[in-house]
């Protein structure tokens, strides 16, 4: 029987990040695949490719081919920068302190508040294409630099928008970051808010798919994000935390509660809360740049992740204050460097895992037949180069991306 395709790339190297297949990377060498309608339909091995008649045939020359990049913590679309308070950081205030002050998130919330949409998407997409250039697929994107349902909507559809520039986009809707200046006495009435507005009306003009929220002592309580889960589910939206960033607030065994997608950052959970991360399938979520640039000690328990199984997915969390951060290959770096990652856990991070993060498991994140032909054809040599270079790969990589949700 002949093989019905659209395209078919040839001769190339496959990490196919199928944990199905009994080999570093999931890896199949001298293979090829296959793709209709958007869908792979044949992996293997090029000396088993059956008869095949195909619209187009890709050489990809040896090299290497894997999922789409997946990035699935960021917080790409944001007014200004905060270069200033880097120098303050530098001369010793921490980050912290610096959001005690009235800056930090509130100072990105006053310039994403008063820029408008047009330029909000232009800068947004000037960094995206950083993303893009590094083999990314798929990113979330967060708001919460509003803090008021007409800021928040901006941001969500200006995230929105991005999707239509050849990247397949999720948004979240991040409400709960931070205190705005207008309830600083009274910060259960912006739960309130967040809670009985915000979430019914970015429900209803389907703006999120998820949401997500700041648990920490410059941030939001336990009870306070609850109540904020408890809108999501009754509004059929996912959720997930930046949990025990700073310090150990309970949160992820919150987001383990609620059957979370993820949990976020980390680097203070205690042993108890990675097992009920382990029970509920959430993913833990690191950000090895936030790590890096808030020159934090305390490294997340990736042992305690192993031992438990719990899945770790990689992110940028790019953002003006803690992540300034638009490479992907730079994270995947730093997980080995500072978070001792295995280059191939580091791509799993990136791809299966951070597809699961998403709730996106099924349809994107590894290269197997019936996801999406969801892909990306790298000029190296092994695999490992993708964590071994800084931040690039010597030669660029070539895309060949056919995403598709349905
Ligand atoms: N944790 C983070 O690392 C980002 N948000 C958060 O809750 C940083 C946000 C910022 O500093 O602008
Ligand atoms: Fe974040």
């Amino acid at each position: 029987m002949t093989l019905k395709l659209d395209t078919l790339f040839i001769n190339a190297n496959l990490a196919t990040m199928d944990p199905n297949i009994d080999a570093p990377y999931g890896a199949i060498e001298d293979g090829a695949v296959g793709v209709k309608d958007g869908r792979i339909v044949w992996v293997g091995r090029m000396a088993d490719l059956p008869e095949y008649g195909a619209e187009k045939v890709h050489e990809c020359d040896g090299g290497w081919m894997t999922p789409g990049l997946v990035d699935c913590h960021t917080h790409l679309v944001f007014g200004g920068n905060r270069a200033q308070e880097f120098e303050q950081r530098l001369q010793g205030v921490s980050y912290a302190e610096i959001a005690k002050a009235g800056g930090g998130i509130m100072s990105t919330v006053n310039a994403t508040r008063g820029i408008n949409a047009n330029d909000l998407y232009q800068e947004a997409s000037t960094r995206l294409i950083d993303f893009l250039y590094q083999g990314v697929t798929t990113i979330e994107v967060k708001s919460g630099y509003g803090l008021d349902m007409s800021t928040e909507i901006k941001m969500l559809e200006v995230a929105r928008k991005l999707t239509e520039d050849h990247i397949c986009v999720r948004t979240t809707f991040l409400g709960a970051h931070a205190l705005p200046p207008e309830y600083k006495d009274n910060p259960d009435a912006y739960i309130d808010l967040i809670c009985n507005e915000m979430i019914p009306e970015i429900a209803r003009l389907g703006l999120a798919d998820s949401v997500d929220g700041f648990c920490e002592h410059i941030g939001f309580s336990p009870a306070q994000i609850r109540r904020v889960f408890e809108a999501a589910k009754k509004h059929g939206l996912a959720v997930k935390l930046h949990a025990e960033q700073l310090s150990n607030q309970g949160g992820a065994k919150l987001a383990a509660e609620f059957g979370a997608l993820s949990a976020d950052h980390l680097e203070y959970i205690d042993e108890d809360s990675v097992k009920a991360m382990a029970k509920a399938g959430t993913v833990a979520v690191l950000l090895p740049g936030a790590f890096y640039y808030l020159k934090e000690a305390q490294k997340p328990p990736v042992n305690l992740f192993r031992k438990y199984g719990v899945p770790m997915a990689l992110a940028t969390d790019c953002n003006p204050g803690s992540s300034p951060i638009t490479s992907p290959l730079l994270i995947l770096n730093m997980a080995c460097t500072l978070f001792d990652f295995t280059p191939e856990e580091a791509l799993a991070g990136m791809t299966r895992i951070g597809s699961k993060a998403l709730g996106l498991d099924r349809k994107i994140g590894t290269l197997e037949v019936g996801k999406s032909a969801d892909l990306v054809v790298w000029e190296i040599n092994h695999p490992a180069e993708l964590s071994y270079w800084v931040g690039d790969v010597a030669n660029m990589n070539r895309f060949y991306k056919g995403v598709s949700y349905e």
